[in-house]
């Protein structure tokens, strides 16, 4: 393995705690409450962080002068804040704190050069993002590495990053996706290498990985790679089975097509040491209640986390369950009568 991620996570809580003390990383105390979602069968977990409202949106005002007053964006990677810096983890990818944190030692894969946020992961991303969590597997087993990518997966910066939560504990997508691929009468069993897709109503594919260790042949990457393929074209292939549906209107068409098209393509990626996943994105957030409340939703949403801000919100998805509002962000199966093809049922 490489030896940029020699000793990472030493090196996380080193820079973590002199980046908290200093004040240049703000860690948010939140709350976790579990919703239990019988109808999907999993503990989804609700994260409530009233302070964060109060958090930047990634947009500072920059007076240029008396008169004319100009809106800048300003890329917090590049350059980075030094006190974020955490290590190099490939020859073109460095590692930096998340400056505002709710797990602490969270923190982005980030490109060292300008890379845009649209553009699909290459080979060493995926390696990278792999091999960072292959040096926490004794600390941290159950990280996640995820990716937001496009206009309309939640992500806030342009600058091409991932991003991994160091938990200690399995996320309910994990969960999920152990339950699934279990060993039982009457089920195919799921093999490394296999696709498969877990109770979440929308689009979504999943491959079990290969262990490196032991697939003749093939090292990590090449097994990174085929498996993102192949979710890229399954992801494609669905959307455009979707788009071919009678009822829907042709504004709707459209809305898939231009997902089709790399341009405007918006999808969350999920990786775990066991499983890569990704789930093409509609919408940034959810449908606009009555009362006027929408959240956000990243990745970690279809990891079966979501983030409440305020009261209103963390109400929403008590109320609802994490599965139904996040699923309302990607292309749900059952409403207006698609259904999922027979390959992808459970
Ligand atoms: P993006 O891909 O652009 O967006 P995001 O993760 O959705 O974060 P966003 O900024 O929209 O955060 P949100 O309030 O929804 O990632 C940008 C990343 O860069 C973020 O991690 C951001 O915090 C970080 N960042 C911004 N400025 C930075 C700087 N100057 N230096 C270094 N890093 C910087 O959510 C707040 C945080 O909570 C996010 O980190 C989010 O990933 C995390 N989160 C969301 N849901 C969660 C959940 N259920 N449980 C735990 N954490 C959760």
């Amino acid at each position: 393995m490489t030896t940029y991620l020699n000793d990472l996570y030493s090196k996380l809580e080193a820079a973590y705690d002199a980046a908290l003390l200093s004040g240049s990383l703000i860690f948010t105390a939140s709350e976790t409450q579990t919703t239990t979602e019988t109808e999907y069968n999993v503990k989804c977990e609700v994260c409530y962080a009233p302070a964060l409202a109060l958090k930047p949106k990634g947009i500072t005002p920059v007076v240029e002068s008396k008169t004319h007053e100009k809106i800048e964006r300003v890329n917090p990677f590049l350059p980075h804040d030094p006190a974020l810096f955490v290590a190099n983890a490939s020859e073109h990818h460095k590692i930096l704190l998340n400056k505002f944190c709710i797990v602490p030692h969270h923190f982005l894969i980030v490109t060292k050069d300008f890379h845009p946020q649209t553009q699909p992961l290459s080979p060493e991303d995926l390696l990278t993002a792999w091999n960072a969590l292959q040096a926490l597997k004794n600390s941290h087993p159950d990280a996640i590495a995820f990716y937001n990518c496009g206009a309309r997966s939640g992500a806030s910066q342009p600058h091409k990053h991932l991003q991994i939560l160091p938990i200690t504990r399995p996320t309910p997508i994990t969960n999920l996706v152990r339950e699934v691929i279990q060993r039982r009468p009457g089920r195919k069993e799921t093999r490394p290498g296999d696709h498969f897709t877990v109770p979440i109503p929308c689009i979504h594919h999943a491959v079990l990985l290969q262990d490196p260790e032991n697939t003749p042949g093939k090292d990590a990457e090449d097994i990174l790679v085929e498996a993102y393929i192949k979710l890229m074209d399954s992801m494609l292939m669905s959307m455009r089975e979707y788009a071919e549906q009678e009822h829907l209107s042709e504004e709707e068409k459209d809305l898939v097509m231009a997902g089709g098209r790399a341009s405007g393509l918006a999808y969350n990626w999920i990786l775990t040491r066991e499983f890569m996943m990704m789930i093409p994105r509609r919408q940034e957030s959810t449908n606009l209640t009555k009362e006027g409340i929408t959240l956000n939703i990243n990745s970690l949403g279809f990891a079966g986390m979501v983030l409440a801000k305020t009261p209103e919100e963390l109400e929403l998805v008590k109320k609802r369950g994490v599965i139904e509002i996040v699923a309302e962000t990607g292309f749900m199966f059952g409403k207006g009568g698609e259904s999922r093809s027979a390959e992808e049922e459970v």
